[in-house]
């Protein structure tokens, strides 16, 4: 026993002495494991109280799991007033009016009999989803699976969420999912204990319902003539000549509010104004202020055409639309978005201007506040609260506007302070369109960013600096996908899985029961789960990460209970290559290769990196300046021998409008005949090449003699591309060395990001 004891100190991440049968996603509030095993049969039964219909969905819920991954087609039948829990392999839903929590359960699994205790039918419908992942994961195949029996440990669970909201949202906009697919996303948030799905229907690339009144809306909004290749920034710009379309009919909504609700999950739909309208006024030009033509957007950003907001006409038009999306969606909310609306056009338009002047408005923000309060107005009278992105602060809130807080957390922290209800979904932790993993040459197209798994999982949303009192307007979380470059259900997947996994944890489960270890173990058997799901999930958790620090590498993977293995020789490495176990010390240029392994199984990637060895690896230096925004991986980044690279930017270090000037001290006086470095073109992100390169040496670190002075041709700013720029240096001595690399300067007129000052990324100043 002792011996275990100890075992289990100093190996928390080994299997053996977790428990391993019970495995939820999200985490419980508490399990007591039981003994023995309840095995269902195709002879189970599943009784549920007649007098709660609704009831009949939890029960209806398991039977079609059991159905589905068992092929087992289970009776549900209704029972009158009560029940006696006792036998036949059965399960029993029980209402119990003692649980305090409307979303909370009791799941009892006994060796004969499963009981499902809670207040509402949404809580026993919650233990149903735990209920499945205590059985095989094959039972939530999607075709019956073969097996000799199907038992799971007897246990008792007591749960409850943490965050009454709990949501997940999609851009349909941007590019267009199909009912068939979006059902699937609602059975997959709703398995996770999500209650929301904030279905965003309209954005300047498409308008996505139809709405009677406004025919033109399905009939030319929600097509655009085309759609831009690659990213944004990429220069020059491409597009595919594709006429891209798609749109919900009315019945189709009905259909997936219908099939959201029998799973207890609430659909909030999103109308965007008075910005992102774009192709609302390729339909109706007279409601924008210059009155068009407009053309729906066939690339991705913020447009300065927008709705406007003197003109009577727009009012009506939203008051329209609004009346018909009130009718469609029962839940309490409709979103009105209000984000990223520029007042370009509203500064100059006389119709707005005059309204500010009648209405008393001070600036256009208020302007826009103005009209985020008629929107209000008008869903007030169908019995709506109006949600809006948290610009809708700027200018004042309207009086009874939840706030979703996108901009970081100050947006919701405000909000609350002023004692209006916020959903938390930053995009530091909740938006599921940035990069997963760092290992971004093998990753699809993200919109940029970096949020790994551990930082979702890692998100706390009650920010500390609020009180008690006010933390209590924080309702939820949720997960944002937007879809610029997301274009098939299998990337949306590939996006959101496992992130929404580790989302569900922070909207479900206490804040005491959240752990990152426990987590990692737990999510491997859940992506069994996944796997008879067919989901088509990342594998970044697998993922080897490297950073060299002082001159050596570090290499770590977050998979639970696997082993890093490498080399150094450019082969693959296999379960038999050296184990990593501190950090590797390279006297010599090598391509380090290396993955995770468990139980001789390659979990992940081959981890790659080119590491140059060369007279300034590991030495420390200093700029004049911080870094702006980019700082590279580690103090060392410009001497760690590795270079940055063209889709991850996390390497080079990142100047805006000004020189580069790092002082490398080499510790002893070294001779050296040429320096090398890199630096990234990509206009279209505002980085531009440098205009010169200077090298200066130093023996004592005061007096500096300039040793070579190179000119760049800065003519060819197309593209995305990394150059290489090699300053000979012959005969040059010296302990301290300073590289001088100038700014490109103001970004010429006709260019991305024209007057504004360029970037400068440079990565490995490479001596030799
Ligand atoms: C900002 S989040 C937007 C969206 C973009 C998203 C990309 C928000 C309220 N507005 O229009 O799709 O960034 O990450």
């Amino acid at each position: 026993m002792r011996v275990l004891l100890i075992f289990c100190l100093f190996l928390p991440l080994f299997s053996a002495c977790q428990n391993t049968s019970i495995q939820v996603v999200p985490q419980p509030l508490r399990v007591v494991e039981g003994e023995g095993v309840f095995q269902l049969l195709s002879s189970s039964r599943i009784y549920y109280p007649e007098s709660r219909p609704d009831w009949q969905l939890a029960a209806r819920a398991f039977a079609d799991v059991a159905q589905s991954g068992a092929g087992f087609s289970l009776p549900v039948t209704p029972y009158q007033s009560s029940v006696v829990v006792n036998d036949e392999q059965s399960i029993y839903f029980l209402p119990d009016t003692t649980i305090a929590s409307e979303e909370g359960y009791v799941l009892e699994v006994r060796q004969r009999s499963v009981a499902i205790r809670a207040r509402s039918a949404a809580g026993a419908f919650y233990a149903v989803q735990t209920l499945r992942q205590l059985f095989p994961p094959e039972l939530n195949s999607l075709q019956p699976q073969r097996r000799d029996n199907w038992t799971a440990t007897c246990c008792t669970i007591t749960d409850a969420p943490r965050f009454g909201y709990r949501g997940l949202h999609l851009d349909v906009g941007r590019h267009f999912f199909p009912v068939s697919y979006i059902k699937r996303y609602i059975d997959l948030l709703a398995f996770h204990k999500a209650n929301t799905f904030h279905w965003h229907l309209t954005d300047d690339q498409g308008w996505r319902i139809e709405i009677k009144k406004h025919p033109k809306l399905t009939k030319i909004a929600s097509c655009r003539t085309e759609t831009i290749v690659g990213h944004n920034s990429d220069q020059p710009t491409r597009f595919d000549g594709k006429r891209y379309c798609g749109y919900y009919t009315q019945e189709e909504v009905k259909e997936v509010v219908e099939y959201a609700r029998q799973r207890f999950v609430t659909v909030v739909p999103e109308i965007e104004m008075p910005g992102h309208a774009l192709a609302a006024l390729s339909a109706y030009p007279e409601l924008g202020c210059t009155g068009g033509p407009y053309q729906a957007a066939t690339r991705w950003g913020v447009f300065e055409d927008v709705f406007c907001a003197g003109n009577e006409q727009t009012f009506r038009f939203v008051d329209e639309v609004l009346s018909e999306v009130c009718a469609l969606f029962p839940g309490p909310y409709i979103h009105i978005g209000g984000d990223e609306c520029p007042k370009t056009r509203w500064k100059t338009c006389p119709k707005c201007q005059a309204r500010m002047q009648a209405e008393g408005l001070k600036d256009e923000h208020e302007l826009q506040s103005y009209f985020i309060r008629r929107a209000e107005t008008m869903l007030a009278r169908h019995g709506k609260k109006l949600i809006g992105w948290d610009e809708i602060l700027e200018g004042g809130l309207a009086p009874s506007a939840t706030v979703m807080s996108w901009r970081g957390t100050e947006g919701g922290i405000a909000a609350a302070r002023a004692h209006h209800d916020v959903i938390m979904t930053p995009t530091s932790h909740c938006y599921f369109d940035y990069y997963q993993s760092n290992d971004a040459e093998t990753e699809p197209l993200a919109i940029g960013g970096y949020l790994p798994l551990e930082k979702v999982y890692a998100y706390e949303p009650l920010p500390d600096v609020l009180q008690p009192d006010e933390q209590k307007y924080i309702l939820g979380v949720q997960a944002n996908v937007w879809t610029e470059y997301i274009r098939t259900p299998d990337y949306l997947e590939y996006m959101l899985w496992p992130r929404m996994c580790a989302m569900s944890e922070v909207q479900w489960s206490a804040k005491s029961r959240r752990d990152w270890p426990g987590f990692s173990r737990r999510l491997e058997a859940h992506l069994a789960r996944l796997d008879a799901l067919q989901v088509n999930y990342a594998k970044s958790i697998y993922d080897v990460k490297g950073s060299f620090s002082a001159g050596a590498l570090q290499l770590n993977t977050s998979a639970a209970g696997a082993d890093i293995r490498y080399t150094t020789d450019g082969g693959e490495p296999e379960p038999q290559s050296m184990p990593y176990f501190a950090p590797i010390v390279l006297n010599s240029s090598a391509t380090v290769k290396a993955a995770a392994f468990r139980e001789g199984k390659k979990l992940s990637k081959t981890f790659v990196v080119q590491y140059q060895a060369h007279k300034a690896n590991g030495k420390l230096y200093v700029l004049s300046g911080q870094p702006d925004k980019f700082k590279g991986t580690s103090e060392f980044a410009l001497t760690d021998g590795v270079t940055g690279s063209l889709k991850n930017w996390k390497n080079w270090v990142g100047l805006v409008n000004r020189d580069f000037d790092p002082l490398i001290d080499l510790g002893r006086q070294e001779s050296f005949e040429k320096v090398t470095t890199h630096f990234l073109v990509n206009t279209g992100s505002w980085i531009y090449p440098p205009r010169r390169i200077e090298v200066q040496v130093s023996a004592d670190g005061k007096q500096f003699t300039t040793v070579a002075v190179q000119n760049i041709d800065t003519s060819n700013l197309a593209g995305n591309r990394i150059e290489e720029m090699v300053v000979q240096t012959p005969g040059a001595k010296g302990r301290y060395v300073r590289v001088i690399a100038s700014t490109f300067g103001v970004i010429p007129a006709g260019m991305p990001g024209e007057n504004n000052g360029a970037w400068l990324f440079l990565d490995e100043i490479i001596i030799e």
